[in-house]
């Protein structure tokens, strides 16, 4: 491991156990940081997971953290006996005076969570059983949240899914151009203004406000390494109030296609639909006893406008001079636009059989 210099000294306002060894940064998220911090306990070593929120993006952490204390204490509530208990929930680890989060300094704010053990999480599905049991368990995730007491939880990040928000926010970048990007992105500002008319559809269908994660991409599910279930739901931030539609709608974008999000040779990005069979079929497994016909039909439309939806926020990161995704290459917020656009299309040619077999089967 390559050892993060300053983590010691954070760390230490954690209850844990133990004597700090190292961290390194791990993971492969957009927004926050994450280390995987190693403490020896005398004979055995133990792992943690401890992330500094991006209070840019989270303007309220102290909001966030109070969600997300909710959510977990009402899912660990709920697997309370099972002996697996403690890896099908996120854990937190509180301070040493008792709170969920630790505020630094420099204004930073920090979190730590308990380390699932023998489970893992992929940027590429590999297989229709992965993208099964991915989709069972933010099912799962979903229904077991179903129960959560009133009040409503806090709106984490306004607006989130609100589509025409996004492409009004797109529009805006166009006009501004701030570092002159517009031009060599035409092909893509032309996709997203001739696709504009999807954006309204889920809003103005009339479905039920739920619990929702808000951010199921594929490797925000930790598969366990021994029996491939999908054990843990993680990455907790954005879970508040939504339609169940923006978590498919994100499973079908991260889970159907075998390339990653940021490929740069298009012609390995496209919808596998015995993916999206499989997807439908997990999700039904945990979610068809709540979902309403109206969600269901829904189905594979939220595939593509949330595929959509992505597309246009990293298009507009683009134009805006990449100040929102992290970025690891010149046009990489590009690159990652143009594999959801190319997405989209590949929905769009099998839309009316991925139609035909969420009816199937629902
Ligand atoms: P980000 O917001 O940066 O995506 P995540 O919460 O998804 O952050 O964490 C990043 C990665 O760290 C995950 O993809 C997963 O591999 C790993 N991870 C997160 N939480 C845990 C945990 N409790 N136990 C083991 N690994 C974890
Ligand atoms: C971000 O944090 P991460 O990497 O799981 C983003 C999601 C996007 C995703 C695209 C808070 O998720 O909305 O769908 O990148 N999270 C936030 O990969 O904006
Ligand atoms: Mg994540």
């Amino acid at each position: 491991m390559n050892p993060v210099y300053g983590l010691g000294a954070i760390v230490r306002h954690f209850a844990i156990d133990g004597a700090f060894v190292d961290a390194a940064p791990y993971g492969s998220g957009h927004i926050n940081d994450s280390y995987c911090a190693v403490f020896n306990g005398g004979a055995a070593r133990s792992r943690y997971i401890v992330q500094r929120i991006n209070h840019h993006i989270f303007k309220n952490p102290v909001a966030m953290m109070e969600n997300i204390e909710r959510v977990t204490g009402h899912l660990a509530a709920q697997v309370t006996g099972d002996p697996d208990g403690d890896r099908r929930v996120l854990t937190l680890i509180p301070t040493r005076d008792g709170a969920s989060y630790f505020h630094d300094e420099a204004g930073n704010y920090w979190r730590a969570y308990r380390f699932i053990q023998n489970a893992t999480t992929y940027d590429a599905v590999e297989s229709t059983a992965q993208a099964f049991e991915a989709a069972k368990a933010f099912g799962r995730f979903q229904q077991m949240l179903s129960t959560l007491p009133a009040p409503r939880l806090h709106d984490t990040i306004p607006d989130f899914h609100h589509t025409p928000r996004r492409l009004l926010a797109l529009e805006k970048a166009i006009e501004a151009d701030v570092v002159g990007r517009a031009a060599t992105s035409k092909p893509e500002i032309e996709f997203a203004l001739a696709h504009q008319s999807m954006v309204s559809e889920l809003l103005n269908a009339n479905l039920p406000e739920r619990v929702t994660h808000n951010d199921t991409k594929f490797n925000n599910v930790m598969l366990d390494d021994a029996t491939g279930e999908g054990i843990c739901v993680i990455d907790l931030d954005t879970v508040m109030p939504g339609l169940v539609l923006y978590d498919f709608g994100d499973m079908v974008r991260t889970t159907t296609s075998p390339a990653k999000e940021d490929e740069q040779d298009l012609s390995r990005v496209t919808m596998q639909f015995p993916m999206f069979e499989a997807l439908v079929r997990g999700y039904l497994a945990s979610a068809s006893s709540f979902l309403t016909p109206a969600e269901k039909r829904y189905l594979a439309f939220s595939g593509k406008l949330i595929t959509f939806e992505i597309g246009i926020r990293f298009l507009t990161d683009h134009l805006a001079g990449d100040t929102y995704f992290k970025v690891h290459r010149e046009g990489h917020n590009l690159d990652r636009c143009r594999t959801q656009f190319k997405l989209v299309e590949s929905i769009e040619q099998q839309e009316d059989r991925m139609n035909r077999l969420v009816e199937s089967l629902a």
